[in-house]
Parts: structure tokens; sequence; C-alpha cells
């Protein structure tokens, strides 16, 4: 590397956080990341990495504009990758002010910060912007020219936070662009997302841990990928000759049905679905037994049902595989770490993990 590269990430506890980090330090960067103080400490994710010499923590919240000037000024970053947010998108219907202040507001305040720290011709920015903006789409499949229709309080905001990127890189000449990213997941995918309740629910049925699972809307449709190949995709965008958007997205559309079919299959169930609407039920074959029903604690005000990802630009001009881990392989390398997980519980963890029942019981969404 000619020049040194410090990243800054904000939201490094994160899914993407922690990929992301484990990247770029990977690459010789020194990394930042921010956290938030809470009263349990919880950085599972980052815990493998924490103590290497060229990774650093800070606190800062994006509703806290001091805090990030803070750490903008201190850092002084060469490329700063905003992943922080209340990124659950039935959430935001609970908490929409919440959701507004860090989702759209707090991107200003990154811009900001990087604008009065006298950053903008020394550091890139990267906003990690989303697929929900399509929300009740327009057109099948979704490109960079799709019309945006955000469909949700997590889309509003977001859709603010793409647009005043934009804003800034055109007033101010500014380095910075927006991933439209796609739904990708993992093994370290929060619990309360469809896909990971999904293969938690899997390997605890399997092992006689958990009865059934209760799921909102089995239609709806999604562009599943794999967050490890996702971030490197973010890393591309600013390393691109020009500060442009991109969609990121598999090409490939599956159904939260199809989700459980392949999940339940790979620990040996095979499932059938019975019935419509509230009334669908997903049946082991072998056994008769009911392990999916619909309840309708999961449905949204609004819900995007229709979100399919076409990444022709990002192929060409970053030279990105979209397709490096295939549906099948995701769910796979999903359910086999649920299951090891599920197996490894013991009464301790049970007690901070009782999420699962959680789940099970509807009390959480
Ligand atoms: P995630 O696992 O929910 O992580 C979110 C991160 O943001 C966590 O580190 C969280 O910290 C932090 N955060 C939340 N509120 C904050 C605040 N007020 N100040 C500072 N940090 C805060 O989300 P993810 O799946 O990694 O997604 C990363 C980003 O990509 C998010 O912006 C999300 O909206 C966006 N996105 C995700 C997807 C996807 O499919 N995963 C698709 C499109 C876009 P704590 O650990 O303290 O809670
Ligand atoms: O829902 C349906 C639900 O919560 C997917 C975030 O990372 O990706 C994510 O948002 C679909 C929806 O993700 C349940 O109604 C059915 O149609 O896993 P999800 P999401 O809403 O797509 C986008 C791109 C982001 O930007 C977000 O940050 O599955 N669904 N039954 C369910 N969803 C949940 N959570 N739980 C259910 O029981």
């Amino acid at each position: 590397m000619d020049k040194k590269n410090v990243a800054l990430i904000t939201g490094v506890t994160g899914q993407d956080g922690s990929y992301l980090a484990e990247f770029l330090l990977d690459k010789g960067y020194e990394v930042h990341g921010t956290i938030r103080r809470s009263s349990v400490d919880f950085r599972e994710r980052i815990a493998h990495i924490e103590g290497k010499p060229n990774f650093h923590l800070h606190y800062a919240d994006l509703g806290d504009s001091m805090s990030i000037m803070q750490v903008m000024s201190k850092v002084r970053p060469t490329e700063v990758y905003n992943l922080a947010a209340q990124s659950h998108v039935q959430v935001s219907f609970d908490s929409p002010e919440f959701t507004c202040d860090v989702d759209a507001t707090g991107v200003l305040r990154i811009l900001e910060a990087i604008r009065l720290c006298g950053l903008t011709k020394t550091c890139r920015m990267y906003q990690a912007s989303t697929s929900e903006l399509y929300g009740k789409v327009e057109e099948v499949p979704q490109n960079e020219n799709t019309p945006f229709h955000p469909y949700s309080p997590y889309a509003v905001a977001k859709q603010y936070g793409f647009w005043i990127v934009k804003e800034y890189r055109e007033a101010y000449d500014m380095f910075c662009c927006s991933g439209i990213l796609f739904n990708h997941e993992s093994e370290r995918r929060g619990e309360t997302f469809v896909t990971r309740k999904i293969t938690l629910a899997a390997a605890r049925i399997k092992q006689g841990k958990q009865e059934k699972l209760f799921l909102g809307n089995l239609g709806s449709l999604r562009d599943w990928g794999y967050a490890k190949d996702y971030v490197e995709c973010m890393w591309l965008i600013l390393q691109h000759k020009t500060p442009e958007d991109f969609v990121i997205a598999t090409g490939v559309q599956h159904s939260v049905r199809e989700f459980c079919y392949y999940a339940f299959k790979h620990v040996g169930i095979e499932l059938e679905f019975v019935g419509e609407g509230l009334d669908e039920k997903g049946i082991d074959k072998a056994t008769g037994k009911v392990l999916i029903e619909v309840s309708p604690d999961f449905f949204r005000p609004t819900d995007v049902v229709n979100l399919w990802g076409d990444p022709t630009k990002a192929k060409a001009e970053l030279g990105w595989d979209p397709n490096k881990t295939s549906f099948e392989q995701l769910v796979k390398i999903m359910v086999d770490s649920d299951m090891a997980k599920v197996a490894a519980e013991d009464a301790g963890q049970r007690v901070r993990t009782n999420l699962a029942e959680y789940l099970e019981k509807g009390i959480v969404k």
C-alpha cells in the first residue's frame, strides 16, 4: 500500500460491520469501529478480532453529533463505512422517530463531520443503502434506474440517507456513494430476521428444543445473498474511479416458504405446505406433525413482497461476482452453524439466548 489506509466503520458490532472489519484488516488497513455503551457487553461478532494491533474501538452514537465529530477528528479516516442503523424493518413501525434520527439524520451527521473536519478531499464515504427503497416495487427486477417507492418508516429514513449522500457528492464534490444492498444473511445474522429465525428454529426443532415455528408472510420474495461476499463489494465501490451508486444482489429470488423448505431439508425434515393465508401450515411429511404456523403477529402494516435485484452494473464495473455463494450454500452455512450452536447450548447460555423462546411465542418479532 502506498499511503496508510485508515477505515472508520460505524456499526462494527453488527453483522456486516464484523465481516467488513475482518476484510479490511486482512487488506492491511488500520480499522476503527464505533460501539455504543450498553448495560450488557455484547460484542460477540467482533470478540475474535478485539485486541488485534490494527483494530481500535471508540464510543459514538449516530444520534449524537458531538461523539461523531470527536471520533472523526481523532481518527481522520481515509474511508468511512456508515453501516450503523436501526436495521429492522418491523421495529421501525414501533420506533419510527428513533429510526428516522439514526437512519436519516445520522447519515447527515457523518457527512457533516467529514466536511467540518476538513476531510472532503481525502476521505471517501460508503453509505449502507437498501433494496427497501424499491419497497412497493414499480419494476422487477430492480436496478439503479428503478424508481424508489419506500414502504416502511425504515425505508423512508434510508431514502433520506440515499439522497443526502448524493447531495453532498454534487454540492461539495465529495467521494461518497451508496450501495443499494439486497438482503444478505449469514451465521452472524440477527436472530429476529426471517432467515436466521428459520435456521435457528430448524436446528432447535431437529434437536427437540422447540415445538413449532411461527412466521408471517410466507409468500414474501427476497433476493438473499451471503454477507461475507457483500462486504467485498462495499470496499470495491470505494475503490472505483468515480463515486457512483451500485445495486448489490445475486439476481436470484426465493420465497420465505422456500427458505423454510431448504433449511428444514438440510436437517433431514421434508416439509409440505398445506392451506392458505393464515391457515397455511408447514407439515413434516414423514410424521404429519405441524412444524410451521402462520401468525398475524408477524405481519407488517405495509410489507415489501417482491425484491429481486439486477447486479449487472456491479458485475461489469466492479468485477464483482454476485454468485460466489449460492442460495443453497447460504442456507447450508447458516443451518450448520445453528445446529452446532444449539447442540452446544447449556443452561447458562439459554438465559441470554431465551430470545428463541420469545420468538417462538411471538413476544419479540
Ligand atoms: P445490524 O446487524 O443490525 O447492525 C447494525 C449496527 O448498527 C450495530 O453495530 C448497531 O450497534 C449499530 N447501531 C444501531 N443504532 C446505532 C446508533 N444509534 N449509533 C451507532 N450505532 C448504532 O445490521 P447489518 O445487517 O449489519 O446491516 C448493516 C447496515 O446495512 C445497516 O445500515 C442496514 O440498515 C443496512 N442494510 C442491511 C441489509 C441486510 O440485508 N443485512 C441490506 C441492506 C442494507 P449495536 O450492536 O450496539 O446494536
Ligand atoms: O423480512 C417476511 C417479512 O425481517 C424478510 C434488513 O436487513 O433486509 C432486511 O429487511 C421478509 C419480509 O428482512 C417473518 O414480512 C415472514 O417480507 O428478514 P426480514 P427485511 O424486512 O427484508 C433489507 C434489505 C434491509 O435493508 C433491512 O435492514 O420476511 N417474514 N415472517 C418475516 N420477517 C421476520 N423478520 N420475521 C418473521 O417471522
